[in-house]
Parts: structure tokens; C-alpha cells; sequence
């Protein structure tokens, strides 16, 4: 699918292994023990009127291809992310016909497939397993006794760079040439100045995605890989992607917005999660950091995808439990520039901290739908689409603006929308006054989330009192009106 078709798409990211299993059944699955929990493809399509339910219209899965099997000091590779074989599907997951089957069922719902990718590196079976536990150093120097032979293809040392362990990331040729991993799971850096290893992915992806009708790329370590690889690469794919450059630097990840079609808004990653997560965040910060990436990137914020949580951070319940600041920073995602991306397990309130403690198993939540996060996704999916529906060339095209921007409060407008957002926590009755809108004097705004309402003043001027810390999501009620609104709830 086209940049046109994803940019109007909420994406519901799922690690593959906890998202659901094939049976219906809730096997337990102890993420600290970083074992497969059983979660399957033919799981995934049996469960996606829950994701769509919510008013998402697109996946991310994990990796789909072979991975190391067995146990290791890091566990085992339920992740997806430790690839032993490039042509072969991971069995953990299902067969081709049930990965088949999942893009088709999403077809015929209207719903798009993301499929996550891997070309940094290749997880090495060691040929003497060292006893190593979970996050063993890296800090020894001498090679890993990698077993090459297990790979398929590059089954041979000298289609990889010559081992080191990345120690410096503030240089750029040891991020791009040496190992990811360490001791116990040493992740083998794949030579992608060598021709022929270029020629190989560019075909190798060309066929995934045909094979299985793959709508669109979320491409792992980009910045692990030398920056002239991406553009052969994806317009091979000929399906929209989306990069992982996992950097706070905006310069640096607009340097990457050249060669690809979008990137994970890592930069405004970090002042969202600081800005939310209590009461003493600066939001200002956050503001800025949108300007200045609007600014710097090949097609301005649009080209992100926007995220709150994933399979590599700490769930942001992990850092505060004021249910208000939780909401405010998710409704975020629905108002920006990009596309928005949930984690899995987000609408269940899930609480883990860093990997692996941040991919428990959705099942034990039992898909509850009417949990509160639950319709706080549904209503700002509901409030993103309504908006895309009013004009969608108008909404998408038009850059977010703060007209209030101060550490505790955030008025963000992206017409029709304007959002009212604030860090001031469940005991706070924020109160904004916007001066001078787009809306005309006397039109009627709904908030999408209290479903109640408000009129415009003169210029356009909006006052608002939340309740308990609340954020506010502002429509029109000739964009949104108030039965839609009840009907959410
Ligand atoms: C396993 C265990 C962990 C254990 C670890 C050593 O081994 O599970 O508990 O701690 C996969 C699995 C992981 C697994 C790893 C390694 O493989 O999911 O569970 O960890 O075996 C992608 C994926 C990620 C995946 C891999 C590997 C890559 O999203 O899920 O992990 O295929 C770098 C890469 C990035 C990669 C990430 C894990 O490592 O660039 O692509 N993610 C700095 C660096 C970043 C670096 C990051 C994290 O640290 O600059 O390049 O990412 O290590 C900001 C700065 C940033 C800075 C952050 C921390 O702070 O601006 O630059 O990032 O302020």
C-alpha cells in the first residue's frame, strides 16, 4: 500500500508470541522467563475484530522468519528478532498458508499488514555455548565461537563484518560495522557493503512481500546499517515502511528521512514519555521537539509514526499510575502529525517495564472491551478518523500548532481537531483558554472523550474546564456529533 493509503491508518502493533493463541486458550506465560507463550498467526485472525473494534485498520507483527531455536542465556526467540534463516517462516508462528490466510482475512476487513524486518545482523548459534544468564556481557573482547554454518544463506563468516562489540554510539562506523548482542545471543553484522549481499535482500524482500501480501515494512536497526542501503531496499519492497532509528537526535534521524518513506518518532518519544510522566514534566519541550522535527524532516512530522510504548521501553503505566497523565499521553498519538501506533496490551493498562518484563501475554487480560483505556482508544481512533473524514487532505496536510504551550498544559491544533492536554494529574481541574481558533463564533465543539460540549466565542476563542486531569479532544459537532459520541462509551 501507498504513503497516501497508511497516512490515513492507526496501527495496532503485537509482539506475535503473546498476542493470542491459535485455540482461544490462556496458557500462562511468565515474561521474565523470556520463553515462547504459544501466540500464533491463526491467534492473531481470531482475535482482530478486538483490534478492530477499537477502530484500528492496520497491524504490525514481529519478524515472521526463522529464528534460533532452543534456549539460550537470553532466552529464547520469541521475539522474532534472532533470524538463523531468511527463506523460511518461523514454525513457532504458524505455516505460510496461516500467515497467508491473516493478510487476506485483513483484506477483506479493510485492514492493511505491517510486517517488521530484520537485515542488520543474523543471531548466531554458538558452537560452544557459553552458561551465560539473561543480558550476559559484552564486555569481553575475544570472538564468540559462532557456528556460521547454521545460517541460511550467508552460511559463511566472510559474508559478515569482522567481530567487535559496538562500544561507541556516538561513532557511526562502529554502530553500522560491529555486533549487536552479546555473549550468550551475539547478533552476527551482516556485510551489507558486500554486492552480492545487497543484491540477496533486495530480492528477498521484493518476494516476502509478494508472497504474502504484505502491505507495508516497520525495518529493524536502520541506523545499524549504512545509510545507502535503504533506498534500493525499499523501492524493491514497493510497499510504504517505516524505519526504526532508535536516536532522540533529531538531526540525526532527519539525516534518515531521506532515504526512506517514514521513521519511528523516536525524538518526540522522549519528551512525551518526560512530559507525562508526572507532574513536574515541561510540555514545552515536547512542542518544541515537534517544531523543530517538522522542520528538519524530508516531508515534515507526517512521515513518522507516532508511539508511546514498544516491545524495547519501559509501558508507560511503569512510570506513573495517575490514570490521567496516562490518558493524556495516549491521546497524544491520535492527534499528531504521523501515524499513530499503539503497543499491544496499552489499552489493558499493562504496566511492564523494560524488556521482557514489557510483553506479557494480552490473553490475561482477557480482551476486555469496556475497560476504560480500552474507549479512551476507541474515541480518539473515532476522533482521528472523523477528522480524516471532514477533509482528509486538510487534516493530514495540515502541521500541528500549539496555541498554548506552557510545562503543564498543551493546546494542540490540527483542523478540525483541537486537543487540550495537560501533565497536572487526577487531583487537578485544568482550565484552558485558547484565544483566537480556526473555529467560526458560535460553533458548536464536542469533546470526544466526556462527550460534552462547548461553543466558540468571539475569534474563535475556546474556554474548557476538565475534571480529574482529563485531556480534551475538540471536534465540531457538524464533524462529530453527539449520538456517535454516546455510542463509544
Ligand atoms: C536481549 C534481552 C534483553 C537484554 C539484551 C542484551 O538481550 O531480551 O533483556 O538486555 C531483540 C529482542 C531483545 C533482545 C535483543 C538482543 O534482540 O527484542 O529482547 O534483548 O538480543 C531493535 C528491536 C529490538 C530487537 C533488536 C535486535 C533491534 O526493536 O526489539 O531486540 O534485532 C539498538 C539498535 C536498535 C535495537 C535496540 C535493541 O538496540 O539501534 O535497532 N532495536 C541507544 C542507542 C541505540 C540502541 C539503544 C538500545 O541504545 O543509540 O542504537 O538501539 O540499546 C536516547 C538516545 C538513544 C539511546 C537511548 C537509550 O537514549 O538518543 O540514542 O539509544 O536518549
Amino acid at each position: 500500500a501507498s504513503y497516501e493509503d497508511w497516512q490515513q491508518r492507526s496501527i495496532y502493533q503485537l509482539v506475535t508470541d503473546r498476542f493470542a493463541t491459535s485455540d482461544g486458550s490462556a496458557p500462562p506465560c511468565d515474561t521474565s522467563a523470556r520463553q515462547y507463550c504459544n501466540g500464533t498467526w491463526q491467534g492473531v485472525i481470531s482475535r482482530l475484530d478486538y483490534i478492530q473494534n477499537m477502530g484500528f485498520d492496520a497491524i504490525w507483527i514481529s519478524p515472521v522468519v526463522a529464528n534460533l531455536d532452543g534456549d539460550t542465556g537470553d532466552g529464547a526467540a520469541y521475539h522474532g528478532y534472532w533470524t538463523v534463516d531468511q527463506t523460511r517462516l518461523n514454525d513457532h508462528f504458524g505455516t505460510d498458508g496461516d500467515l497467508q490466510l491473516l493478510c487476506t482475512t485483513l483484506h477483506e476487513r479493510g485492514m492493511l499488514l505491517m510486517v517488521d524486518v530484520v537485515v542488520n545482523h543474523m543471531a548466531a548459534p554458538l558452537l560452544y555455548p557459553s552458561n551465560a544468564s539473561a543480558g550476559a556481557s559484552n564486555s569481553s573482547a575475544s570472538p564468540p565461537a559462532v557456528d556460521y554454518s547454521a545460517f541460511t544463506p550467508f552460511n559463511n563468516a566472510s559474508s559478515f563484518h569482522p567481530f567487535c562489540w559496538i562500544t561507541d554510539y556516538a561513532n557511526q562506523t562502529d554502530v553500522e560495522q560491529c555486533w549487536l548482542g552479546d555473549s550468550a545471543v551475539p547478533l552476527a553484522d551482516v556485510d551489507t557493503e558486500n554486492p552480492d549481499t545487497v543484491a540477496f535482500f533486495n530480492e528477498w524482500i521484493a518476494d516476502l512481500v509478494k508472497t504474502y501480501g504484505i502491505d507495508g515494512l516497520r525495518i529493524d536497526t536502520v541506523k545499524n546499517v549504512r545509510r545507502d542501503f535503504w533506498p534500493a531496499f525499499v523501492e524493491s519492497a514497493g510497499v510504504w515502511s517505516v524505519g526504526e532509528v532508535f536516536d532522540g537526535d533529531i538531526a540525526y534521524v532527519a539525516n534518515y528521512t531521506q532515504v526512506l518513506d517514514a521513521v519511528l518518532d523516536y525524538p518526540d518519544f522522549y519528551p512525551l514519555t518526560r512530559g507525562f510522566q508526572n507532574s513536574s514534566g515541561d510540555l514545552t519541550q515536547l512542542a518544541a521537539s515537534v517544531r523543530d522535527s517538522q522542520a528538519a524532516y524530508r516531508l515534515g512530522t507526517a512521515m513518522t509514526g507516532a508511539f508511546l510504548e514498544n516491545q524495547d521501553n519501559p509501558r508507560f503505566p511503569s512510570l506513573t499510575s495517575d490514570q490521567s497523565l496516562i490518558m493524556n499521553a495516549m491521546s497524544w498519538l491520535f492527534i499528531q502529525d504521523g501515524i499513530p501506533i499503539l503497543y499491544y496490551g496499552q489499552e489493558q493498562g499493562y504496566a511492564g517495564a523494560n524488556d521482557p518484563y514489557n510483553r506479557e501475554a494480552l490473553w490475561l487480560s482477557g480482551y476486555e472491551e469496556d475497560e476504560p483505556l480500552v474507549i479512551h482508544v476507541r474515541s480518539l481512533n473515532a476522533a482521528r478518523k472523523a477528522a480524516i473524514g471532514w477533509n482528509n487532505a486538510t487534516f493530514l496536510r495540515t502541521p500541528v500548532e500549539f496555541p498554548v504551550s506552557s510545562p503543564s498544559q498543551l493546546a494542540i491544533s490540527k483542523p478540525p481537531l483541537l486537543a487540550l492536554l495537560t501533565n497536572a494529574g487526577g487531583s487537578s481541574s485544568p482550565s484552558w483558554s485558547i484565544p483566537g481558533t480556526n473555529y467560526s463564533k458560535g460553533a458548536e465543539l464536542i469533546d470526544v472523550l466526556s462527550c460534552e460540549t462547548t461553543k466558540a466565542g468571539d475569534s474563535g476563542a475556546v474556554a474548557w474546564t476538565g475534571s480529574a486531569g482529563m485531556p480534551a479532544v475538540l471536534l465540531p459537532t457538524s464533524v462529530f456529533n453527539e449520538s456517535y459520541c454516546s455510542v463509544l462509551k
